[in-house]
């Protein structure tokens, strides 16, 4: 007894029960609570509610996926910046209706309950977002895909503000549990490290035997991915670090307490925390490790169902599984799929080599070099010692295989451009060190890579892979970013959508956002500018209360609302907002009570992290606050002008902030930001530009209408000469002034600002690398531009709706489409109902 099969029993769906009930149940039942709920019982009720309905749609799914057995993409990111899932996932699943009505039986608001939810925050910013949207898209698309990553214990931290200054705050997500996932006991992979490799015959072949010296395992949490307006929910796989076996007894046996427990976090830590980074590597070995971790037991995972189904027949393989590589962060993923097939399944080389090139491909996300990833050899062969040789094989493969291509070349100049594309080289500041230049394993690994907006892949073929590119042109992709319109309009402003619905007589722009251009014929309409300015002023009322709630002031509801927010960086440039800002202020200053009355009056709001270790970013928001701090004061001017820092920038912050938004600035040095995103959720809402001729705002300009784009600046080609140039730069007489009054103390911290200071005006070759003093006249000019449209309301309006009209490129959607067809090769597969 117990042993045999149980009897089966069809559980009866809880579908059935009313949802009010069904959230008093779970309440009672998970939490032990008897009424008397508090706003975050009423979103625990809920969510654990809404969770089973995400379930049955998920085991739908997946059950018909099994028996189609269609081709799966893999997307594996280190960051899935998912932030909040409850009004996600009822609005995806068309229950909000039902949940909004429980809700308020229980005497509760959806949007209150719904702000009870702590984001799930494992990305940094624009990447780990992108991956989020595309999961997103995914499901909606019915594509048979999921993502797999890490589930960080710790995601990016919280930032609070102290005298000013950022500090960090650990982000302990998970104490309250999670009911937006599910953890997979059955599926768990060994993931090992270190150790040694022998080769030993067996039978008449050489087998190749890694031994690693620490092993943990990689345990399976699944996150349901519902789509829209589809029954198809589909996956997200994170995975948990944990110790080999709960308590080693031997150990305790042993009388090694000590040695067992410190072996459990040591097999903890590498899913324990996010590296807070945004676009500059950090070259920690634990990062490394994070790395190899979720790839491996991914790639495990993903040969082991293969397994199930075919068997060993790999050459299969490429036509049922292909991966994304998400940045190199998973590019040790080229090796790892080596060895498995090489060493566990024991094909050989050539066929290897062929299967894993099919099913990889690789997207960069940026062209700084200091922001592509290289491993020392030294680190990769000591932690990874069998991959590090099939790395080493491969390269030779590939520099042999060069010598054959580049054979006309003269001996010397051959010679250079191998060394140039080398993918173990030299470190080119420390001559005893060599590095594996992860994005060079990346793209001669893969069948495609892509840029993710049209100049930045042209940057790509051009410049930092030209050598490539010249040899194999048809790798090369573009696939302009998207965002989910779904998160990005309909759920986190729907005032805009009834309107815009009620307007194009369909919800339909949902799923098929090119009918939003619909609304290009309404945008000189007077009577729809008054509605659809009626919406921007309630969302601009709410962002008024969060900035009462966090700062304590009124602010004028009438003003221009003036929106930075990103991941604080120095070639994004807020240190330059910062400066017109000033600028601003001491005009206003200058004038008679008179003339102010004239001015634009503007709220300005900047948010965004500084990497932990990133000096002269926390500068920057330390700049931001002070300036604040004189300027928000002012009787003269406060009326007119006013600078907020909003802490803690992220998900849900973003989807309070972006509707009230009048005005967004991007405004990064021409040919630094690869694409932006939060630039696409800005138009989607309406909200007029001014921006650099970079990354996507080329192609938002391009759909909106360039003279409807406040765009200013130099542009990319020009920025090399101007680098070599800057020594003889003459900087504007406005920017002068401002060097001085910062730098004599006008927002105090004198010793502080310095290097902020010294970092732009000292005219030598390499200072001011973002150009800042190049860019000011013409961002000064800029925002006059932006001043005297304002004074037309009716003018603006009409932009205003010309950008949510012309946004209908940039859903995730058409990315997706886009990879699924030219690169993935993945066709959709909807359960039925
Ligand atoms: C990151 O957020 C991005 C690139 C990186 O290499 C890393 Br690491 C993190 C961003 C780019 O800076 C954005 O321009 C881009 O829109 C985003 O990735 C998504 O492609």
């Amino acid at each position: 007894a117990g042993l045999e099969k149980t009897a089966s029993v069809e559980p009866a769906s809880t579908a059935l029960v009313p949802a009010p009930v069904d959230i008093a149940n779970k309440l009672r039942y998970l939490f032990g609570r008897n009424g008397d709920y508090t706003v975050t019982d009423a979103y625990q009720g809920t969510a654990w509610s809404v969770r089973e309905k995400l379930i049955d749609s998920f085991n739908k799914t997946h059950d018909h996926w099994k028996e189609e057995d269609p081709k799966f993409i893999y997307y594996l990111s280190a960051e899935f910046l998912m932030g909040r899932s409850l009004i996600n996932t009822v609005y995806n699943l068309g229950l909000d209706g039902e949940y909004a009505e429980a809700l308020n039986q229980l005497g509760y608001e959806m949007e209150k309950v719904a702000d009870a939810e702590r984001d799930a925050a494992l990305g940094n910013g624009g990447l780990g977002r992108l991956a989020a949207c595309f999961l997103d898209s995914m499901a909606t698309l019915d594509l048979p895909g999921w993502g797999y990553g890490i589930r960080y214990k710790y995601g990016m931290f919280k930032q609070a503000l102290k005298n000013g200054y950022q500090v960090e705050l650990p982000d302990i997500w998970l104490t309250k549990g999670n009911p937006w996932e599910l953890r997979r006991d059955d599926v768990k992979f060994e993931v090992g490290f270190g150790g040694r490799v022998e080769r030993r015959k067996q039978g008449n072949k050489e087998v190749t035997m890694w031994t690693p010296s620490e092993k943990v395992i990689a345990q399976a949490y699944d996150n349901p991915i519902p789509g829209f307006n589809t029954p198809t929910t589909s996956n997200l796989r994170l995975w948990d670090a944990v110790p080999l076996t709960e308590f080693d007894l031997s150990a305790f046996n042993a009388g090694d307490y000590d040695r067992a427990m410190l072996e459990r976090e040591r097999a903890e830590g590498i899913s324990a925390v996010l590296y807070p980074n945004d676009s500059t590597p950090e070259g920690k070995e634990l990062r490394l490790k994070q790395q190899y971790f979720f790839v491996s037991a991914s790639l495990q995972d993903v040969l082991s169902r293969f397994k199930a189904v075919h068997g060993n027949n790999f050459d299969l393989l490429p036509e049922k599984a292909c991966f994304q590589l998400n940045d190199t962060h998973p590019t040790i993923a080229v090796a790892e799929l080596m060895r498995l097939l090489l060493d566990v399944e024991g094909l050989d080389w050539d066929q290897v080599w062929t299967i894993s090139t099919k099913c990889l491909n690789y997207t960069n996300h940026t062209v700084m070099p200091e922001a592509l990833e290289k491993w020392p050899v030294k680190v990769m062969a000591k932690m990874l010692p069998r991959h590090m040789e099939i790395i080493e094989v491969i390269n030779e493969g590939w520099t042999k295989w060069l010598a054959g291509h580049l054979k006309d070349l003269a001996p010397e100049e051959r010679a250079k451009r191998i060394a140039a594309m080398s993918i173990i080289h030299e470190n080119p500041w420390n001559k005893d060190e060599m590095l594996v230049n992860m994005a060079y394993l990346a793209v001669v690994g893969s069948s495609a890579v892509n840029g993710v907006a049209a100049i930045h892949s042209n940057i790509v073929k051009d410049e930092i892979f030209n050598d490539f590119y010249q040899i194999f042109p048809s790798k090369f992709q573009n696939k302009t970013n998207g965002v989910t319109p779904r998160r990005w309009l309909a759920w986190c402003n729907p005032e805009l959508a009834s309107l815009i619905t009620d307007t194009l007589g369909t919800s339909e722009w949902i799923n098929d956002t090119e009918k939003l251009a619909g609304l290009r014929a309404y945008a000189s309409d007077k009577a729809f500018q008054v509605k659809w300015a009626a919406v921007k002023k309630a969302k601009k009322a709410k962002l008024a209360e969060l900035i009462k709630k966090v700062h304590g002031d009124e602010v004028n509801q009438d003003a221009l609302f003036d929106i930075q927010i990103k991941r604080i960086h120095e070639y994004k440039r807020q240190y330059l907002n910062v400066l017109s800002i000033i600028w601003r202020y001491k005009q206003l200053k200058k004038m008679s009570p008179e003339e102010r009355k004239k001015a634009v009056a503007r709220v300005c709001v900047i948010g965004g992290k500084a990497a932990s270790a990133y000096d002269m970013a926390k500068r920057i928001i330390r700049l931001v606050t002070a300036v604040g701090d004189v300027i928000n004061k002012d009787p003269d001017t406060k009326e007119y002008l006013r600078l907020y820092f909003l802490p803690d920038y992220n998900v849900s912050l973003a989807e309070t902030i972006i509707p009230a938004a009048e005005l967004s600035q991007h405004i990064s040095t021409a040919g630094t930001e690869a694409s932006g995103t939060s630039n696409m959720k800005f138009q989607m809402n309406g909200c007029l530009i001014i921006g650099t001729w970079d990354g996507a705002n080329i192609e938002i300009a391009e759909e909106t209408g360039i003279d409807n784009v406040f765009v200013f600046g130099v542009r990319a080609e020009e920025i090399n000469q101007l680098r070599k140039e800057r020594k003889n730069f003459k900087t504007d007489p406005r920017w002068d002034e401002l060097m001085r009054d910062i730098e004599g103390g006008m927002f105090g911290d004198k010793d502080y600002f310095k290097p902020l200071v010294d970092s732009v005006n000292n005219m030598k070759v390499g200072n001011d690398w973002f150009l800042l003093a190049n860019d000011f006249a013409s961002y000064l000019k800029a925002q006059e531009d932006v001043d005297a449209c304002y004074k037309d309301q009716s003018e603006w309006l009409r932009r205003s709706i010309m950008y949510t009209a012309g946004s209908g490129k940039f859903s995730s959607d058409r990315t997706i489409r886009e990879y699924a067809e030219d690169i993935w090769h993945v066709k959709p597969c909807r359960p039925t109902v």
